[in-house]
C-alpha cells in the first residue's frame, strides 16, 4: 500500500529566523503520526539550516527547483549533485510557476527530472491544466504530454522513482480548490496512464493533489482513493495548519 506524503513547498517565502520557528513546531507536531512521510522543500540558501535542523528527525527535505545541466558554467544555477551535498530527499521539478513565470516547457521539465533522478533525488513532477485549458476540455490531454515528455526523455520506467502533483494552475494560490472528486478524476487518469507502461509502478507511485490544500479540506482530499497527500503552499508556512494537513493524511 502507498504511504501517504505530505510535502510543503515553501516558496520564495520565509527566513533563517522564521523558517526554525516552523520547524521547531511542526517536528514535534508530526513526530507521532502513522503512514504519513512529511517534507518541506526549502528555498536553497536554507538548504544547510533545514539538514541541520530536520537531519535526526522523521521529516524529509528538498529543493524547489533544479539545474537541467551538469556542474560548468551556468551562472546562478543549482546543480543536482550540489542539493545532493545538503542530503535533500526530494526536488520540485514543473511547479507551474516555473513553466508559467520562468518559461520551464515540457522538454526542459524532462531534462530536469532526469537530471535529478539521475543524480540520486526523488523529483516531483507537477502536471496541471490551466482553466481556459479546462473549459475546452482539454486536461487529459495536457497532463499526458506533460508526463509523455518526461517518458520520452527519461524512459518509461523513470516515473516509478518519482512522485506525481497534479496541480491544476486554476487552484495555485487562488483559494479556488479542485473538488475531491475532481481531483480524483484527474489522480485516476494518471494513474491509468502509469498502469499502461507497467500496472506495479501505477499501483506503487505516490501522486499528490496541491492547489490551495488547507486543514479545513484536506480530509476530504486525501480520503479519494487516487489522491495520496498534498503538495501545499501557503499552509505550509503556518505550523498549525501544516502540522493539521498532515493529520488528515493518517
Ligand atoms: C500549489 C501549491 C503548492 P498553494 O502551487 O505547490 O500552493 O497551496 O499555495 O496553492
Amino acid at each position: 500500500m502507498r504511504a501517504k506524503l505530505v510535502v510543503g513547498n515553501w516558496k520564495m517565502n520565509g527566513n533563517l529566523v522564521q523558517n526554525q520557528e516552523l520547524l521547531t513546531a511542526i517536528i514535534p507536531g508530526t513526530k507521532e503520526l502513522r503512514d504519513v512521510i512529511c517534507a518541506v522543500c526549502a528555498p536553497y540558501p536554507y538548504l544547510p539550516a533545514v539538514q541541520l535542523a530536520l537531519k535526526d528527525t522523521h521529516i524529509f527535505w528538498g529543493a524547489q527547483n533544479v539545474s537541467q545541466f551538469d556542474l560548468g558554467a551556468y551562472t546562478g544555477e543549482v546543480a543536482a549533485e550540489m542539493l545532493l551535498d545538503f542530503a535533500c530527499r526530494y526536488v520540485i521539478v514543473g511547479h507551474s510557476e516555473r513553466r508559467s513565470l520562468f518559461g520551464e516547457d515540457n522538454h526542459t521539465v524532462a531534462e530536469k527530472f532526469k537530471k535529478a533522478q539521475s543524480a540520486g533525488l526523488i523529483p516531483i513532477l507537477c502536471v496541471g491544466e490551466t482553466l481556459a485549458q479546462r473549459e475546452i476540455g482539454e486536461t487529459e490531454r495536457v497532463i499526458e504530454e506533460q508526463l509523455d515528455a518526461v517518458i520520452k526523455l527519461a524512459g518509461a520506467n523513470s516515473l516509478a522513482q518519482s512522485v506525481i502533483a497534479y496541480e491544476p494552475v486554476w487552484a495555485i494560490g487562488t483559494g479556488r480548490t479542485a473538488t475531491p472528486a475532481q481531483a480524483q478524476s484527474v489522480h485516476a487518469f494518471i494513474r491509468s496512464k502509469l498502469a499502461k507502461q507497467s500496472t506495479e509502478m501505477a499501483a506503487n507511485v505516490q501522486i499528490l493533489y496541491g492547489g490551495s490544500v488547507k486543514a479545513g479540506n484536506a480530509s476530504d482530499l486525501f480520503a479519494m482513493p487516487d489522491i495520496d497527500g498534498g503538495l501545499i503552499g501557503g499552509a505550509s508556512l503556518n505550523a498549525n495548519e501544516f502540522i493539521s494537513i498532515c493529520s488528515a493524511a493518517q
